[in-house]
Parts: structure tokens; sequence; C-alpha cells
């Protein structure tokens, strides 16, 4: 809670271009709650270091993944859309977290485990402690809920844990987040390896789809989607391919799985997988002129930018300084 309202956090990494998972998961969900909730919304640039970047790419992108929040329409006025690194208190809050987070705890992270398979000649620290940034990037603002798809859980569930560790130590400093999951759309599959999630630093480009893709792109990879050698559109856990294009289907056009099985009951593939390139060229669409749209006004993000990084760091500064006392750091003398 924050002054007495609900509050809201999440945040997407400045890493790749957002794909259509990004999208189904996490940031088309965002948009519901700006009148319940004081919400923020956050480009974690920090965290984007963890793997090396090109410093004006990383620029570049946080700029644009900053834009893309407000072409899917969250509206930067009621909703705070910053970026991490221009408030500093989550990296002070951080570093006391790490004083109550266990290496055991930090060892049983599937998304540690993962990006470090992946890069193993770069194994650092901030990699490991990633999800403490996490914890004090939710924990600073007092969160209700953090909505995100279903492989960010077990960093939710860390999160609660060092807050209910640090709460038992000194009293009810941090409010216990809950995940917000949604039904639909938690976990997108690759179109390549229905198996694995889609991601956006997958190598094979068909895999994903991006936000930005135009429509001829997004239905020549929907086309070449790998199903299976049915021909039955029906969702079934044997039917990885066709069963995730049902989902992806369902929540562009709110149908539900039922009526997309009567829906298709007679076709074939071919025409299944056109209609659902087609329905989610057509969502995609009006972001992607918002986003043309906004690109051009940079008075207008730069204003936005100033003036979200001033309100974040208000409230973030607030839990910070209540945190630095319970601990123990002397008071500042004004
Ligand atoms: P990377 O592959 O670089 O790790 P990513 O595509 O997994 O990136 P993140 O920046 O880690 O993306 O995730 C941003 C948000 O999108 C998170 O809330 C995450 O849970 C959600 N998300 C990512 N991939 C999917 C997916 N395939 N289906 C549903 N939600 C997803
Ligand atoms: N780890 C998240 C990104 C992230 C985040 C957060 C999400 C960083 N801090 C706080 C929600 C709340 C990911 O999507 N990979």
């Amino acid at each position: 809670m924050l002054d007495g309202k609900k509050s809201l956090f999440s945040g997407m990494q400045a890493t790749g271009t957002l794909t259509l998972g990004n999208y189904l998961g996490a940031l088309k969900n965002w948009v519901d709650f700006e009148e319940e909730y004081e919400t923020f919304y956050c480009v974690v640039d920090m965290h984007s270091i963890t793997v090396r970047q090109d410093p004006a790419e990383l620029r570049k992108r946080a700029r644009s993944l900053l834009t893309l929040y407000i072409a899917a329409g969250l509206n930067p006025e009621k909703n705070c859309i910053y970026y991490q690194s221009h408030v500093s208190a989550h990296a002070e809050l951080s570093w006391i977290l790490n004083c109550f987070t266990y290496m055991g705890e930090l060892n049983r992270m599937t998304q540690f485990k993962d990006k470090a398979a992946k890069h193993t000649d770069n194994i650092n620290a901030g990699l490991y402690t990633y999800p403490v940034l996490m914890a004090a990037d939710i924990l600073l603002f007092q969160s209700d809920i953090v909505p995100v798809g279903f492989d960010q859980k077990q960093h939710l569930e860390i999160t609660r844990d060092i807050a209910e560790r640090f709460n038992s130590v000194y009293g009810d400093v941090f409010t216990i987040p809950d995940p917000y999951i949604g039904k639909q759309g938690a976990k997108i599959m690759s179109l390549q390896e229905p198996e694995k999630k889609m991601s956006k630093s997958d190598e094979n480009p068909n895999a994903s789809i991006f936000l930005m893709d135009d429509t001829d792109t997004i239905i020549r990879k929907f086309k070449r989607a790998v199903t299976d050698s049915e021909s039955e559109i029906r969702y079934s856990e044997d039917k990885p391919g066709i069963s995730n294009l049902i989902d992806v289907y369902g929540i562009t056009t709110g149908k539900s799985v039922a009526e997309t099985e009567k829906e298709f009951a007679s076709s074939g593939y071919g025409d299944f997988k056109l209609a659902v390139g087609e329905s989610v060229a057509n969502m995609l669409k009006p972001i992607q002129d918002k986003y043309a749209e906004l690109q051009k006004d940079k008075d207008y993000i730069d204003n936005i930018i100033k003036v979200n990084a001033d309100k974040a760091n208000y409230y973030a500064t607030k839990t910070l300084r209540k945190v630095q006392k319970k601990v123990g750091f002397p008071e500042r003398i004004r």
C-alpha cells in the first residue's frame, strides 16, 4: 500500500525486442490496473547489464521499450513509467536485501541456471544476485501485486521470502506482494519448438513474433509454425503446437478453446494458421502505429521520463529511508 492506495509494480528488461509472449503474458494485462492501483512500470536497465550490452544499443532499446509501454496503452499520466537507473534507491535497497538473502536460495533460481548455462564466459555476480535487485524493485514501492508471466513466479516467491524475513526482524516494513499471472497467455510457446517458451533471445527469428513485425512477416511465421502430423484443431497436451495457436487465437479474439475448436472443426491447419496470423497482425497494428507516432515526439517522451523519475524517486526514497533507519544506519543531519 502507498498512501492508502493499493500499489503495483512490474518491469521488463531492455534487451532484445519484445515478443508476442511478453505482450500477452505481461504488457497486455498492465493496462487494466490504472484506476484501482498506484502503478509503476519500470524499464529495468540495471538488470540488462547482467549480460554484456553495447552501450548505444542499450540506451536505444531502453527508450524504445519505454515508448512501447505507452504505445501498448499505458497512460503515462496515470501510470508511473520510468527507468530503473534513474532511481538510485533500487541499488541501495538491493545491497541491504543482499544481506537478507541466502546463497542457498539464489542457487535454486532456474533463470540463473539457464542464463549461466547460456553465457558461460560471463557468469558474473550480478547475474547471480539478479533476483535480489528484482525484490528491491518490488518492495521499494510497497507493491501489493506484480503482473508477470509464469516464468517469473519463482522470483516472486523469493521476493516474498526476503520481505517476510526482513519484517520478522524489524516489524511491518514491507508489503508482501502477490504475483498476478493471467489465466490466458501466461506462457506463450515458441513457434518452432512448442515445448519451449517464446523468448526474445531465441536465436531462430521464426520462433518468435516480435511486436514490430509487419503483417506479412507475422502471417509467414505462423504459417511455418511447427505443429504435428494430425489434421485436427484440438487442444491437447500431446499437441503443444496447435494448443499454443489456440491459446494465441483465444486471447486475441476473446474466444474460448471450445469456440475456437468449433469454428475450425472443418478447417485444415493451413487455414487455421492464417486466421491466427491475421488476428495477431490486427491486434498489433494499432500499437505499431502509435509507436511510430510517439517516436516522433521527442519532447513529449523526454518530459514523461523526467516527471515520472521524480515521482518514482519520491516513493522509493520514502521506503529506503525507513529501511535504513530500521537496520541502524546513522540519521542524516539536515
Ligand atoms: P529473455 O529471453 O531475454 O530472458 P524474455 O522474453 O523471457 O527475455 P523478459 O524480459 O524476461 O522476457 O520478460 C518480460 C515479461 O514477459 C515477464 O513478465 C515475463 O514473465 C513475460 N514473458 C516472457 N516470455 C513470455 C512468454 N513466452 N509467455 C508469456 N509471458 C512471457
Ligand atoms: N525479471 C523480470 C524483469 C523484472 C521485473 C522486476 C518484473 C525486473 N524487476 C520487478 C516484475 C517486477 C523479467 O521479466 N525477466
